[in-house]
């Protein structure tokens, strides 16, 4: 996908380019400046004394040495004053003009730090969203791998009120594992009585969905009466499947149509890869993954229920016995669709994250 959060050293990166939260000198410092130039090796201090520092805002860029990535982008984040100085436009600089600096380079894969979150100051929520939104923003109309690296889970955390108000979502709803075996065996039971008193009432096929069981539940069948069914009257196994509902693929190609996007603003706004969006659309035997389904019904902007349907559809469901399942829910009931936020708020509770990595 291309924004990835990912917890890691950034010396350790194996992408086009890493980003280097410098100081306008460039002659180095501490931090992830003091651990790119250890990693990098004296040459990229060399090549740093030839640029003639750089501007809060701005980047330049040098060879990566000994880092495994081929460039090293340095940049200037702003010293926190407060945020009534500019900060947030000058952050927002930083990305840009990374980013732009790395397309410039033909990069295809590029990893920053939280620019100015260290010894800078800049609270950590707010740079993360000056972060997200400026890359957000660059990949809205570029094709580039993104990596936010950031050093340890606390980083990353979303804001104490927001992490509290989804902590007290889950305490009400959560049901916790053995709820999921309880469900599924209710399911079972549920769905097959469900099939049987179709075949049983139908002359010829008629119109009905093998997930009928909601209509059905109260006239339901033992599940015994589906084995002591007569077949005869029952409908070819050829009309039956000529009744199988519309698929995942038709639902999201139907949605987005409905909803006058584009395939790329689809995919874009769901933090997944072209190419991953490709093989959904045009290989009717792929299964994405359920957090694949959910970024794009989440991109969609699809009401609780519809989501529901569209994760049915491509074979999962939403459970309250799953903590991600009750966050994306928590997003979705508070009416906020940002997939970012949504993610920074998995990433906090240590959830997998939405699109998917090919
Ligand atoms: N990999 C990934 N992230 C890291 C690493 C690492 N190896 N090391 C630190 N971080 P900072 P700034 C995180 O202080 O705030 C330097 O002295 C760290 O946890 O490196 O922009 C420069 O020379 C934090 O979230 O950069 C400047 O003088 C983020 O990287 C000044 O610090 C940025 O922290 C720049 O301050």
């Amino acid at each position: 996908m291309p924004l990835e959060i990912v917890r890691n050293d950034i010396t350790k990166m194996k992408v086009d380019a890493i980003v280097n939260a410098a100081n306008s000198s460039l002659l180095g410092g501490g931090g992830v400046d003091g651990a790119i130039h250890r990693a990098a090796g004296p040459e990229l201090l060399e090549e740093c004394r030839t640029l003639g520092g750089c501007e809060t805002g701005s980047a330049k860029i040098t060879k990566g040495y000994r880092l495994p990535c081929k460039y090293v982008i340095h940049t200037v984040g702003p010293v926190w004053q407060g945020g009534h100085n500019g900060e947030e436009k000058q952050l927002i600089s930083c990305y840009r003009a990374s980013l732009n600096l790395a397309a410039q380079y033909q990069c295809e894969s590029v990893a920053f730090p939280l620019i100015s979150a260290g010894a800078y100051g800049y609270p950590k929520d707010q740079a993360i969203k000056a972060a997200t939104d400026a890359i957000r923003d660059f990949l809205l109309k570029n094709d580039m791998m993104v990596y936010l690296v950031v050093f340890d889970r606390g980083s990353f955390a979303v804001s104490q009120k927001l992490y509290a108000n989804i902590q007290a979502f889950i305490d009400d709803a959560y049901i916790g594992p053995d709820y999921e075996k309880i469900e599924s065996l209710r399911r079972a039971d549920n769905i097959m009585p469900s099939i049987a008193q179709d075949f049983s009432t139908s002359e010829k096929a008629k119109p009905f969905s093998i997930f009928s069981r909601k209509k059905k539940k109260e006239e339901a069948l033992p599940g015994a009466a589906l084995w002591d069914h007569d077949f005869a009257t029952a409908p070819s196994l050829d009309d039956y499947l000529s009744q199988i509902d519309e698929g995942f693929r038709d639902m999201l190609l139907r949605k987005i149509d409905e909803k006058h996007m584009t395939d790329a603003e689809c995919y874009k706004k769901a933090n997944i890869d072209r190419k991953l969006f490709n093989k959904i659309k045009n290989q009717a035997d792929y299964k994405p993954s359920k957090s694949t389904v959910v970024a794009l019904a989440i991109a969609l902007r699809l009401p609780l229920e519809e989501i529901r349907e569209m994760l049915m559809k491509a074979g999962f469901s939403f459970t309250h016995s799953s903590k991600f399942d009750l966050i994306i829910e928590y997003f979705i009931t508070q009416g906020n669709y940002d997939i970012f936020e949504i993610n920074q708020a998995l990433f906090s509770f240590d959830q997998k994250l939405l699109g998917s990595i090919m």
